[in-house]
Parts: C-alpha cells; structure tokens; sequence
C-alpha cells in the first residue's frame, strides 16, 4: 500500500487521539514520552474497517491462507471482526477468562484440528499477549504461524514472536508514526529523539516470553537472556542472600533444594546431614514435625553452616500483614529466628508481604512469592501470576525471587524456583505434578529444582540426591552454551 494511505491513517490516529505525547507512566513504572491507545477507534466505524483493509491488505497479498482470524481480546477484537466480516474468513473467539475457572471452553467458533489461523493484534510490545492467544489456539490443535499487528511498538515482540515460528506483520512502527508526525510539522524533533531513545532502551527481545509454550516451540530448547554462570547472576543481583545463594551454587555446583518432608526431627537431621553436601537449600515444612523443638533448629542451623547451604520454610504465608508478621516471629516455631528464606502468597495483596518484611528485612532474610503452583487446577496463573510479578517488583529489596513453573522476568534479582521436579515425570495420586529436572530448568527456566520424595522416599537418597544434583547442574550447563 502506498506512503499516502499510511500517512492519513497515522494523521486519523494523531487526530482521535489513539496516539498521545507527553508523559506517560506504563504499568511497569517507566515513563513514556508517547503512550498510544487503540481502544478509542470503535467510536470511528469507518476509520476502523480502513484499518482492517490495510492491515489485510499487509499480511494477506491476495490468495488466502488462513481458515480463520482470531483477534487478541480486548482491543482487537472489533478489527478482527472487520477482517472476517469483510473477507469472508470464519473468526474464532479467544476466551480470556475460561482458563482459570476449569472447564469452560477455551476457543468459540467451528474449526477443525490443523486448521490454520491468522492472529489479529493491535499493539504489540513484547509479543506476550500474542502468545497467550496462540497457546490457547494451540492448545485446540489450531496452527498459527503469522500474526498482524497495526502497530509495532519495535521493542521485542517482533523477535520473540518469531522465536516461536511465528512472523509477525505490520502495518506501522511507532519509529514510523514519530517520524511521519514530525514531517506533518504535527510534533517537535525533541519527541522524535526522545521517542527513539525510549525505544532503544526499552526492548526485551533479548527475552523469550515467560512461561508460554507454543506448538512451534515446545521441541525447541528455550533460550532465556538470564542463562548467565551462576557468578555472574550473583554479581547482577541486588540482595545479599541471592549473592549467597548463587555463590553457593557455583561453589557447589548444585541448583538442588532438598525439600525435606519429614515428620520427626531426627529423621530430617539424619538426611540433611547426608544429603546437605550436595544441596544449595534445605526447605522444610516444619508445622508438619511432630517433636519440634528449639534444638532441632539449632541442629538444622548448624548443617546449614557445616554443608554451605541455606535454609527455606515453605509456610506460604497467606494472612494479612498484622498476622503474617505475628505467625513469622511468635508461636512455637519463630520461624524469623533461622530461616533465611520463606514463601508467601500474593493473594492477600502486598500487605503480606510488607508483614514479613518489618521484620525480615533488619534480619538480612529473603522472601519467595508463590507465582504459579505446580498442583493439578491451581489457580495462580494468568493475571494472578503477573500481578505477583509486579508485587515482586514493588519489593525487590526483601523478595528474591518466586516458586514458579515457568521463566516469570529476566531481571536478574528473582530466582526462580521449582517444585514438582522428579527424575521421571507423571503425577501423584493427589494433584502434583512432575517435571524432569531438565525440562524445569531447560523448558520452565527454573534457576532451583526443588525436590522432595523422589529424594527423601528413595531407597539410598545420597546416592539419589547426587542424581539429582548432576541432572540439574547438567541442565544449567546446557542453558550456557
Ligand atoms: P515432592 O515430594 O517433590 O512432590 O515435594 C514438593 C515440595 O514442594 C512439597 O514440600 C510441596 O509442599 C512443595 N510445593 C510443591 O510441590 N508445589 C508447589 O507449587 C509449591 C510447593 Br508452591
């Protein structure tokens, strides 16, 4: 299509205001000197079906392709519309709320296992949101290999989508919109160069999108920006305990946390001597010892000091913050008193978080967020899992990182740990689900593969724990090269 069309249609955006500038603050805190919003062109039928054409008209060249045209919800739902409406291609719906609530169905709309979709976005950043549709489609045995977009905001998304076998199409580039309104005299050079600069120093395609497995992808190994040695990443992040973490690690070339499930102290004793050389952290569940005391922890304190490596209590705190703080320092076990990290859940919202924290934070202790579970039908996933991620964010000097079951952010200051790990996989009679310590670090981006029964229930765990220890490192290699 010619210049001029795409110099109206970015004159129409300036015009309805889906294009602003000025300053803007992104949901991920950073200040934006252009902030564009494509939700306002439903209110200008005509405008929206000249879109449509236009970007038709950029991915399609004619002959057709596709079975059918999905629109990422919300946004681009009414331009996907436009498309099949006016291209006679059957559209699918994406339902964006069916995953967390079990059963309903995922995909509206006939098709056919191996039909072929069109992907219909209207912004794309880091090529995420894309994802999620094309897993979902996937998912129903739908393929997807292109994706349009009206607007590239060109910080990633174009790489990362095309790291899962999917060409991404567009009509504009935001380096394109800057540019022509500054020719059109419609801006100042100043929020070019500013507009530039922003871009520049705001792109993740160094990343693959957190935790989405599309069918192009999921033979392919991951490649995560974070696949740094275990020096360097201790080097790169803030918090004192995730610098001992690390260099534990390396020193002791293991990403394995014993999880330690057993119900009388002596017993756990016994194994954590045995097992500690092999393991960066011990992680209890110590409501579950049935002769606790306060020279157990004594005990366990100084295996930790004797074998290098640091203690975790899985109490998933999940009250609010008053009570969080109260369960951390009192009762019988005064967990603050020895353990170096603990776990909370976000539900509460960051008040549990803040309730550790008043007292964690003097004692140089750590805290994880359970992010994603690894049990049949959790629901931390979707949103709940992203907003976890930016509570973490909002608190990176107290939390370290996250229990996940997937590469949640590559910003160096979280560790992602995993559960669920066993040398085979399957799962239990009661909901948990098993990963091989290789697909948890290869596939999930799992920095520690934190492993329990098969360890503990096995018949010579220090032989099995060494296992384990050689499987994780050797996955963590792998990510190196
Ligand atoms: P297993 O025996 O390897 O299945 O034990 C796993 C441990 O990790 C156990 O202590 C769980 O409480 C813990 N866990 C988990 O399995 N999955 C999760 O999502 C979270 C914790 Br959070």
């Amino acid at each position: 299509m010619g210049d001029t069309n795409l110099d109206g249609l970015i004159e129409t955006l300036h015009a309805i205001a889906a294009v602003k500038f000025g300053s803007f603050k992104l949901k991920s805190g950073q200040m934006s000197p252009i902030y564009i919003d494509l939700r306002v062109i439903v209110s200008y039928p005509k405008k929206m079906t000249e879109v449509a054409d236009l970007m038709w008209q950029t991915v399609h060249g004619g002959e057709s392709k596709f079975q059918h045209v999905c629109g990422v919800p919300y946004t681009a739902l009414p331009i996907a519309t436009c498309i099949s409406v006016k291209q006679n291609i059957p559209m699918l719906i994406r339902r964006k709320e069916g995953k967390d609530y079990g059963t309903k169905k995922m995909v509206e709309g006939h098709f056919k296992v191996g039909d072929k979709c069109l992907i219909v976005e209207d912004i794309v950043t880091s090529g995420s949101s894309v994802l999620e549709t094309v897993q979902t489609l996937n998912n129903e045995g739908i393929k997807v290999d292109q994706a349009i977009v009206l607007l590239d905001r060109e910080q990633g998304g174009k790489s990362s989508l095309a790291n899962h076998g999917i060409t991404l199409h567009s009509v504009l580039t935001l380096t394109q919109v800057v540019k022509t309104l500054h020719r059109m005299g419609k801006i100042e050079s100043s929020l070019v160069e500013q507009t530039e600069h922003f871009i520049k120093s705001n792109r993740h395609d160094i990343t693959v999108p957190s935790s989405i497995k599309t069918s192009n992808t999921d033979n392919k190994k991951k490649v995560f920006a974070v696949c740094k040695s275990y020096r360097e990443r201790s080097e790169s992040c803030q918090h004192s305990l995730s610098k001992k973490l690390y260099s534990i690690m390396e020193t002791k070339s293991t990403n394995l946390a014993l999880s330690v499930d057993l119900t009388k102290s002596n017993d756990i004793l016994q194994i954590v001597d045995t097992v500690g050389p092999f393991v960066c952290i011990v992680k209890t569940h110590v409501d579950i010892v049935e002769d606790f005391s306060q020279s157990f922890v004594n005990h366990l304190s100084d295996l930790a000091k004797k074998h290098n490596f640091i203690l975790f209590e899985d109490r998933k705190f999940a009250d609010i913050g008053n009570t969080v703080n109260c369960q951390y320092n009192n009762g019988i076990f005064k967990i603050s008193s020895w353990a170096d990290i603990v776990n909370v859940h976000p539900v509460p919202g960051e008040g549990v978080i803040a309730g550790i924290k008043q007292t964690g934070l003097s004692l140089g202790r750590g805290c994880l967020l359970v992010a994603e579970m690894s049990s049949k039908g959790n629901l931390a996933t979707g949103d709940y899992t992203k907003a976890a991620v930016k509570m973490a964010e909002n608190h990176k000097d107290f939390v370290i990182g996250f229990i996940c079951q997937s590469r949640l952010t590559d910003d160096p200051n979280f560790i992602h740990m995993t559960p669920g790990v066993k040398l085979s996989s399957g799962d239990d009679a009661l909901g948990q689900q098993y990963s091989t310590p290789e697909d948890a670090v290869i596939n999930k981006g799992a920095d520690v593969i934190i492993v329990g029964r098969g360890i503990i229930q096995a018949t010579d765990p220090v032989s099995t724990a060494k296992q384990y220890q050689q499987a994780g490192y050797n996955a963590y290699l792998q990510t190196l090269k």
